[in-house]
């Protein structure tokens, strides 16, 4: 047998008896992988349902359609008012697809702040150097949280938008451990006559379960990847207002990516039938409450918790200069998956962090509940 299959078994093994705790992984199901794993990654689908540019796709066709349909459900969403393209092969691509639907070179973005909670793909560069392909194409400013609260202060956002005039406003990131509120965001979009763009990665399950409040009634575009809280296959969608589709599917293809991956939009679209299920609706409830109750509980302990708990499924954890990866590798070796990462403010490098980063979806789909994540706090409390 090829040796790649026993790396796949050693790592399967290792995922059943660790403890993951990175908030931006989860579980997905069987058959998720069965879909995942199927024939339908052999195929070639180049284009649209109805417009290929190959033969053989009347099947597939059928596929993405179920998928595209699923997909507004889950978010309770009119086919008259939105579009969906499900075919960005990632967060980063459907977020450049986004851009380059809606802007031209040289455009202004404003967006989260990386070492706060941001994301590489909304634009990254220092005083040195432009670090990612979309500060190199855009110009791009950041806004941050407020120092005292840890938590955003929207009337400085409004007035940074004023002075930046950016054509595009981006909300949403990987380590704000609160509600965004998707209405202010709107209000200063439209005010300084910006598009606004909802990037809901992380919190997709938990609005498709209707946990947490959802940006579709406020952004002209939502993005999100699929295997995060929406527990399906690595991969991501564009919600787009029916004005903007067009743009955005060109954009998608031929714009940006080749042929989609056909298997992959099979096993979301298992995924997000599965979202629509009471089942799932009980499981991002108790996600939640499971990063409520583990806040606590750091913070009983004596920790120091970013923004002083969380709304959401991510607690972040400030474990003093530049110690989250000593802290993080201390955690691994007692079994216990985390990632380190900035925090506000970060007076360290990434490569040494001084925060680290714990979320509950992946457990929580091993059935964690409450009174495992209050055992687990304070193990993590005792290791830190
Ligand atoms: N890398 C993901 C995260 O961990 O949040 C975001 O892309």
């Amino acid at each position: 047998m090829d040796k790649i299959f026993d790396l796949i078994k050693k790592e399967e093994k290792q995922q059943k008896e660790l403890v993951y705790l990175i908030p931006s992984e989860n579980f997905i199901s069987d058959n998720v992988k069965a879909a995942l794993g199927s024939c339908l990654s052999n195929k070639y689908a180049e284009g649209y349902v109805g417009k290929r540019y190959y033969q053989g796709n009347k099947i597939i066709d059928e596929i993405e359609n179920l998928c595209q349909e699923r997909a507004l459900k889950t978010f309770g969403l009119d086919e008259n008012i939105w579009g969906v393209n499900v075919q960005p092969h990632s967060g980063c691509e459907a977020n450049l697809a986004v851009y380059n639907a809606l802007l031209e070179p040289g455009d202004k973005i404003m967006s989260m702040y990386l070492p706060d909670g941001g994301h590489l793909s909304h634009g990254w560069q220092t005083e040195k150097r432009k670090i990612t392909l979309v500060s190199k194409i855009y110009e791009v400013e950041f806004y941050k949280v407020n120092f005292k609260t840890q938590v955003f202060d929207y009337d400085e956002i409004k007035r940074q938008a004023q002075k930046f005039k950016p054509k595009l406003i981006i909300s949403g990131g990987t380590a704000y451990p609160r509600e965004i509120d998707y209405e202010k965001m709107e209000q200063i979009a439209k005010e300084v006559g910006a598009y606004y763009l909802a990037d809901v990665s992380h919190e997709a399950g938990l609005i498709a379960a209707g946990v947490l409040n959802g940006p579709f009634k406020f952004a002209d575009v939502v993005t999100m990847t699929t295997h995060k809280t929406l527990r399906g296959p690595r991969g991501a969608m564009i919600f787009a207002k029916e004005d903007l589709v067009d743009s955005i599917n060109k954009s998608v293809f031929p714009g940006l990516q080749g042929g989609p991956h056909i298997h992959t939009i099979a096993a979301l679209a298992v995924a997000l039938g599965e979202s629509q299920t009471k089942e799932f609706k009980k499981y991002a409830r108790q996600v939640v409450k499971n990063a409520q109750v583990l806040a606590k509980v750091l913070i009983d302990e004596g920790l120091k918790i970013i923004s002083g708990g969380t709304d959401k499924h991510l607690v972040l954890i400030d474990v003093g200069l530049g110690n989250g990866k000593r802290v993080a590798e201390k955690l691994e070796d007692n079994g216990i998956i985390v990632n380190a990462n900035t925090i506000p403010f970060e007076q360290s490098s990434p490569f040494k962090p001084s925060g680290i980063r714990i979320g509950t979806p992946a457990m929580t789909t091993r059935g964690w509940k409450e009174d495992d994540f209050e055992k687990i706090g304070k193990k993590i409390s005792e290791l830190i």
